[in-house]
């Protein structure tokens, strides 16, 4: 009897053991603290892992790569293409080494948010995409909690080193402020601004090659209070990778001259100087109406872009930027990143490397790109107001980009124009 019980008290240990064990286990799993230096200490340039928490990203996914039979995966295009509804839980197949990315002021936070909202349910909730922040000053708390809590995949913060953000040495800093008072009295907009400058310059041929950036092959930019106004069924970074296409755009339109009086003069003496950068079958055809002797202003909007980061990491693409840098337009006048990538995307890669996405569809403040088609936006569950839709507007270029690729036009578009 007294050794029976003290089976049955051991029996009992055990047991409370082996359950207290669980219990620690699962609890100490929750209430890992979260790899996100919420800090602020982990401002740094150097690859920060700013969202280890192993709850982000698509658990079953298969790994990030190249090496996989697409057709293993199918992506529905198309209203008539399988799982084209299945727009539920995370999605299975292969994920591309790809990231959102976005620069933003810590003062842009709740127009950052908006966007992040509108990408992640309209797309990302179901890929679980990382996201990499830049700023040209720490970001702060506020802004690192938010936007962790908003994105699906991994979040990272990354500081501008100083070099990619200042007057380089060969700048006359004088000449460049009697440029600044002159635009100032011609009210060209952001004339007057150092900071916009810098963020031009940025965009054109740094933020591509951030220790941060250095982690991925295709990026995605998205900036503040953009919308997203359709459902996005397939994988865009899948597209660009298995149809080889290095870059892409939603809207297209005409730069204001006053802002790249010289720019084309740059292009053309890089041109002269690298003659092996230019493609054989590019879309000169888009940027210009006389065969290369003048810029017609046609550009791709680059506030959104999806894009290859090694074509931007090309010789052929660096030779373009430093051409252009030294020429000192950025300063001298206002060179914008939209035609700069514009310029470089039309000349240096071959047409069909280029891509419009009719299907993503898209609004930052004054224009809109909503898909063209009743039936496409019905299927998309677009909620734009087909009447704002910009691409066959006199100012956009969109249907020159279709000219020049040969491309039909959807169906009703003349209506649109
Ligand atoms: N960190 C940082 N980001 C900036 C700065 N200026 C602009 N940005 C970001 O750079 C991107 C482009 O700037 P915007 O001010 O949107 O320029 P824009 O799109 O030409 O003009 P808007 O019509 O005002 O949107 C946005 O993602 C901004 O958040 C800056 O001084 N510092
Ligand atoms: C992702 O891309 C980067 C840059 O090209 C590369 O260094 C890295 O090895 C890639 N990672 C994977 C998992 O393919
Ligand atoms: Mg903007």
């Amino acid at each position: 009897m007294a050794a029976g019980s003290a089976r049955y008290v051991r029996y009992i240990l055990v047991a409370f053991f082996i359950l207290a064990g669980l219990y620690f286990v699962s609890n100490s799993r929750a209430v890992a603290p979260p790899a996100v230096p919420l800090s602020g200490s982990g401002n740094t340039a150097a690859p920060v892992n700013g969202g280890g928490d192993t709850t982000k990203g698509a658990p079953n996914a298969p790994k990030i790569g190249s090496d996989y039979d697409p057709a293993k995966f199918p992506m529905a295009m198309t209203p008539n293409d399988p799982g084209w509804n299945d727009l539920a839980g995370i999605k299975d197949g292969p994920r591309m080494n790809a990231t959102f990315v976005t620069l933003a002021r810590n003062s842009d936070v709740w127009e950052i948010a908006k966007s992040i909202r509108q990408v992640e349910d309209r797309f990302n909730r179901r890929y679980g995409y990382d996201w990499v922040f830049l700023n040209d000053q720490p970001f702060d708390d506020t802004f690192k909690k938010v936007t962790t809590s908003l994105v699906s995949g991994k979040t990272h913060y990354g500081l501008i080193p100083e070099e990619h953000w200042s007057f380089p040495e060969w700048i006359d800093t004088d000449k460049a402020a009697k440029v600044r008072e002159d635009m100032k009295q011609r009210q060209i907009i952001y004339g007057d601004s150092i900071s916009y400058r810098h963020m031009c310059r940025f965009e054109s041929g740094f933020f591509f090659r951030q220790a941060l950036m250095m982690n991925y092959d295709y990026y995605w930019r998205v900036e503040p209070s953009i919308e997203l106004y359709c459902d996005v069924h397939y994988d865009p970074f899948r597209y660009m990778h298995e149809n080889n296409k290095k870059y892409s755009f939603v809207l297209s339109l005409l730069e204001y001259m006053e802002t790249i009086p010289t720019l084309w003069d740059s292009v053309k003496k890089f041109m002269k100087n690298h003659p092996e950068h230019i493609a054989a079958g590019n879309s000169l055809g888009f940027l210009s109406d006389d065969g290369g002797e003048t810029y017609n202003r046609c550009h791709f909007w680059s506030n959104f872009e999806v894009g290859s980061l090694n074509w931007l990491r090309s010789d052929q693409y660096i030779d373009y930027f430093n051409s252009l840098d030294q020429d000192g337009g950025f300063f001298y006048e206002r060179w914008g990143d939209a035609p700069v990538h514009s310029i470089a995307a039309a000349l240096m890669l071959k047409k069909e490397e280029l891509h419009f996405f009719n299907d993503i569809a898209y609004y930052h403040v004054p224009f809109t790109h909503c898909p063209t088609g009743e039936k496409t936006r019905e299927a998309l569950k677009c909620h734009c107001n087909p009447k704002e839709n910009f691409d066959w507007k006199g100012y956009s270029c969109t249907s020159k980009f279709f000219d020049v690729n040969n491309m039909e036009k959807p169906k009703g578009w003349e209506e649109e124009s």
